[in-house]
């Protein structure tokens, strides 16, 4: 069977929330991070991630890492019905997918860490400040696409909006103030209401 490593609260949630949106079963191995002893250094799990970073899966001996590697392979293999029907739809989950890895993700993880992660006194404002600015100009590519496409697979959620949802959750923890940008708003707020993402959030608790 499936096996995922990683703490729930981390980017192993992607790999969850892919799982339980597709109905592919799973074994949870949440090893540790970040803590004295972190199970991501121990010499077992190197051995699966040399980056000794989560998430790691191991698909019947299959071993793969990098969230949104690992989530376009799932979604292929266990033929989601979030996988596209044609090649350009293939073609647009991946734009969406690295535009966000890429471009997006960077500037959002440091704003959650100086806003909410960092101790207050370990915060700086002005880093906060930059990653703001470039992490915005980026929510309004998403906005202004979603105000001519309902959806970034265009005519159904699919998943080009997966690979865009599963990076942007953060957001949510943040409590981001997202007023300015009705259009993913909403759709932020129906993508983590679907059934999969209620199911991989109790895996959080
Ligand atoms: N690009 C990687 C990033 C993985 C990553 O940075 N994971 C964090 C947890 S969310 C981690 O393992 N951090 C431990 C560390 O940096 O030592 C992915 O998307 O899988």
């Amino acid at each position: 069977m499936l096996k995922i490593y990683g703490q729930a609260r981390s980017r192993a949630f992607r790999v969850l929330w892919l799982c339980k949106e597709s109905g592919i079963a799973f074994e949870h191995v949440p090893v540790t991070i970040h803590v004295p002893g972190a199970q991501a250094k121990e010499d077992w799990y190197l051995k699966l991630n040399p980056n000794a970073r989560i998430p790691t899966i191991d698909d019947d001996g299959f071993i793969m890492w990098e969230s949104a590697a690992i989530n376009l392979y799932l979604a292929r293999k266990y033929k989601s019905p979030l996988w596209p029907a044609t090649v350009q739809g293939e073609g647009r989950a991946m734009q969406w997918g690295f535009f966000i890895a890429n471009d997006f993700e960077k500037p959002m993880v440091t704003l959650f860490q100086q806003t909410v992660m960092l101790p207050p006194e370990k915060r700086d404002a002005a880093v906060a400040k930059a990653a703001e600015a470039e992490m915005v100009s980026k929510l309004q590519v998403l906005e202004n696409y979603l105000a001519e496409h309902k959806y970034f697979g265009v005519d159904r959620w699919d998943m080009a909006d997966f690979m865009v949802a599963s990076v942007v959750f953060t957001l949510t923890g943040m409590k981001y103030d997202l007023t300015k940008y009705p259009k993913f708003a909403a759709w932020l707020k129906a993508g983590t209401e679907r059934a999969g993402c209620v199911e991989a959030v109790k895996l959080r608790a």
